[in-house]
């Protein structure tokens, strides 16, 4: 948090803790909210181990520390939960570049097809699709699906380049992506790692194909967490809260950004302050309705039956 003490931080985050044990909260944060709200949380991770891991604890209650769409995902998961988001607005932008209508119109022109969703959509979304994928799984999930059959693959034509790139199959798209990852030119990025010759380039597959194909390894942010596990000296090529996050973890490792400009603006919205606001005032509460929870469910249980 810039412009604010340590002192103050530090009474910030006793504050929230108080008010977590006060309310019984199990709090999530994602991998690229600021580190110091990652370090109040009961669990930091991908949008799917955030809400998975909240459906395992035994709390009634989940604030979750991150953007509207991984709220959805939280309260998919835990239907008889209250699931509260930190921040009325925040939420992912590629998420919301296309419309439900937009998808509709591509599925009545190919009405044979399998929709392959991202998991980092709008719950609306992913109700209108027949199988969700995570940036770890995208090539698993296609390269299970027959080969005569067409696919679409919505939101994001980065992941979806990089998909047909490993697969060898045509998806059809549209034309959207993350402003986070795509801003990386691969100009910039083989810049980075000559500057950088012995460590190894991670970069997620919202990166635009260009540069995942310079990259030693195209990984999700879990991937990249073990990565760094087993590996001294690497450059992220995702949002810097998960640099951040590591790099506090392993001060002795050698860990170089891609790029500092890669920050997620909307995720920066989730401050200490908002989380001890949303705690104290037990808001701001997600709900799915009824019919979205329940086809958005069935696409994501199509993903772990392929994943078997
Ligand atoms: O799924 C997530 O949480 C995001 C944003 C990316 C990833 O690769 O983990
Ligand atoms: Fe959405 Fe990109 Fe932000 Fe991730 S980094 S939440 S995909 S805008």
């Amino acid at each position: 948090m810039y412009g604010t003490s340590k002192a103050e931080i530090t009474r910030s985050k006793e504050k929230i803790i108080s008010l977590k044990r006060e309310h019984n909260y199990f709090i999530i944060a994602h991998n690229y909210v600021d580190t110091d709200v990652q370090d109040i949380a009961d669990y930091v991770g991908d949008s799917l181990q955030m809400a998975l891991k909240a459906a395992d604890s035994d709390a009634e209650k989940v604030l979750v520390a991150s953007i509207k769409i991984m709220g959805e995902s939280a309260k998919l998961l835990n239907p008889d939960k209250k699931v509260l988001m930190v921040h009325p607005y925040a939420d992912c932008r590629l998420a919301n570049l296309n419309n439900v209508e937009e998808l509709r119109e591509l599925k009545r022109k190919h009405p044979a097809a399998e929709v392959v969703c991202y998991v980092n959509s709008a719950a609306e979304l992913r109700a209108e699709s027949t199988i969700t994928c995570t940036s770890a799984n995208c090539v698993k999930i296609v390269q299970a699906i027959p080969e005569d059959k067409q696919i679409i693959f919505i939101p994001d034509s980065n992941i979806g380049k990089w998909v047909e790139y490993q697969t060898g199959r045509k998806l059809i798209m549209l034309d959207s992506n993350c402003y986070v990852h795509h801003q990386i030119s691969f100009v910039e990025a083989n810049q980075t790692k000559a500057q950088f010759p012995d460590f190894s380039l991670l970069v997620h597959p919202e990166c635009r194909l260009e540069v995942c194909k310079l990259a030693d390894e195209v990984l999700s942010t879990s991937q990249m967490i073990n990565y760094v596990n087993e590996h001294d000296k690497v450059i992220l090529g995702t949002e810097t809260g998960l640099y951040d996050q590591l790099r506090k973890r392993y001060p002795q490792k050698l860990l170089v950004p891609l790029s500092s400009r890669m920050v997620c603006e909307d995720m920066k919205l989730i401050s200490l302050d908002m989380v001890a606001k949303a705690l104290a005032e037990e808001q701001y509460e997600i709900n799915l309705d009824g019919e979205t929870g329940k086809k958005s469910l069935s696409s994501l249980q199509r993903m772990w039956e392929i994943l078997g």
